[in-house]
């Protein structure tokens, strides 16, 4: 492999060229018209620009990008995430152009895609589940009667796409079929497939997921947990590693089980099993991601592996070269998204231009970071900026050092999630390790922020005085 094309943008493009270059591979960059400055583009060996702003005039035109492959000699297209990422029939695309897609196979990929059909993929290897049906409603009588063996509430979930779209709490059987219509209208505007199904609803669960590799020889192998808890409607938006609640012997167990997820569907490369975990320690397997991951930083961090680095080598054809006897923690990493939005006002977008665009840096900090001081933020794209991520001995020093980095990352001219990270490291629930996905909902309001603003300013304002009164002494000396 000598040459990918990285198809995508901003941090996650940058961070695949880096380890790419490393390895002594050129990288093609493509981009949109209003990315032509962009950093990802600077940094590219080649780039290429495919079309104008909108992601369905640039970035995701499959085909368009096969074909700057294929005339730029490359080898390779590594998808990043979002984008093309998912998407089965471009992995197919891929390599019917006798190119390597840096991902699984486009039958993982659609299998994964569908949660219905990942249901079916795992049945046979004792995987434990949430109590439900694994295929779709059809008839709404026989869905009561199950609902009603389960227990409400119960959750009536969409088969296809994610983000908690078309999904619905059921809280008692009189409200089981308008729920059923919601949920069904939802999903198929949505996705354009109105499968729903149906779960018993676990009320405060932490959501839990396991990194995975594999290699096309037979070898798969799991890097431990993400914590990815801490969300607002189903954005992520705190991720740590590992959780602070996860035995040697539940870790163990759960990756035990997402490994044998990709068994299921005959994995290759990097990919996430979701699992929840409830408040007596019963996991359930939910969902598996087909991608590198936004979070994966903090798996690299604990782990000490460069996880682009090991997609690039299966995708080659190579052995992972790594046991999992060979794989231990190693302290613990925090990982912020900087996005930006403004969370003072409920998280809406505030885009502009960046001003003031400093990172801060240090022992123990890394900032995967797509962008730099004087650059307009499209307004196009998803809106994170960077991501702050944090590494310690301990989860206490991890915290310590994000706080310290939040003050010295500088930004003028726009909100961002910046403050709203301070205040999930300085809350109880969090330095205590007792929360659930509940945690923003919970706890968080723009006065929490606002609040913590006045405690700073006041605590700017006395030192202030402190050294003009210092100063005052001093001026007096020589006088007396
Ligand atoms: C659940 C659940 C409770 N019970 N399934 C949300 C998105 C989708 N990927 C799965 N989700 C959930 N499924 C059962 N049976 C609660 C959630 C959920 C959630 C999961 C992970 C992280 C954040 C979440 C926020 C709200 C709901």
């Amino acid at each position: 492999m000598k040459k990918i094309v990285i198809a995508n943008r901003g941090e996650i493009a940058i961070r695949i060229m880096k380890t790419a270059h490393k390895m002594g591979i050129k990288t093609v960059a493509i981009y949109s018209t209003v990315d032509r400055d962009a950093p990802h583009v600077k940094l590219a060996n080649e780039a290429v620009c495919i079309g104008e702003a909108p992601s369905n005039q640039s970035y995701l035109l499959g085909s368009k990008i096969i074909d700057v492959a294929k005339k730029l000699d490359a080898d390779a297209i590594h998808p990043g995430y979002g984008f093309l990422s998912e998407n089965a029939d471009f992995a197919k695309e891929v390599e019917e152009n006798n190119l390597i897609f840096i991902g699984p196979k486009p039958k993982a990929i659609k299998i994964m895609g569908s949660k219905l059909a990942a249901k079916e993929a795992v049945k046979a290897y004792d995987i434990p589940m949430v109590p439900g049906i694994d295929e779709a409603i059809t008839n709404v009588t026989k869905a009561k009667v199950i609902a009603s063996e389960i227990g409400y509430p119960i959750l009536i979930k969409a088969s296809a796409g994610g983000g908690g779209k078309g999904m619905r709490i059921v809280e008692q059987e009189s409200n089981f079929e308008s729920q059923m219509e919601r949920a069904i209208s939802e999903a198929t505007s949505a996705f354009g497939d109105g499968s729903v199904f149906i779960e018993k609803y676990i009320a405060s669960p932490r959501h839990i997921e396991i990194q995975v590799m594999a290699d096309s020889h037979g070898n798969i192998i799991h890097l431990f947990e993400r914590e990815c808890s801490i969300q607002r409607r189903h954005q992520k938006v705190v991720e740590e590693a590992p959780s602070s609640v996860l035995t040697p012997q539940l870790r163990a167990k759960m990756g035990e089980a997402a490994i044998k997820v990709a068994k299921a569907c005959d994995y290759r490369g990097a990919g996430t099993v979701e699992f929840l975990l409830d408040g007596n320690n019963n996991f359930y397997f939910l969902e598996m991601n087909t991608r590198l991951q936004v979070e994966h930083p903090v798996t690299e961090l604990i782990t000490n592996t460069d996880l682009v680095e090991l997609q690039i080598k299966v995708a080659r054809g190579e052995s992972l070269g790594i046991q999992q006897e060979d794989l231990v923690i190693n302290g613990h990493a925090l990982e912020l998204r900087v996005y930006a939005e403004d969370p003072l006002h409920d998280f809406l977008p505030s885009v502009g231009h960046l001003d003031t665009y400093k990172i801060p840096t240090g022992k123990g900090i890394r900032v995967d970071n797509g962008f730099e001081e004087g650059m307009d933020i499209p307004i196009y794209y998803d809106p994170m900026l960077a991501k702050l991520i944090t590494y310690g001995k301990t989860r206490e020093e991890a915290i310590q050092i994000m706080i310290t980095a939040i003050d010295n990352y500088k930004i003028k001219a726009i909100e961002t999630t910046l403050s709203f990270g301070k205040f999930v490291c300085k809350h109880e629930a969090f330095t205590s390790g007792n929360f659930d996905t509940h945690f923003v909902k919970k706890y968080y309001t723009s006065d929490a922020i606002e609040s913590s603003n006045h405690e700073d300013a006041k605590i700017a304002a006395i030192i202030a005085l402190k050294h003009y009164l210092e100063d005052q002494k001093k001026l007096r000396l020589p006088i007396h």
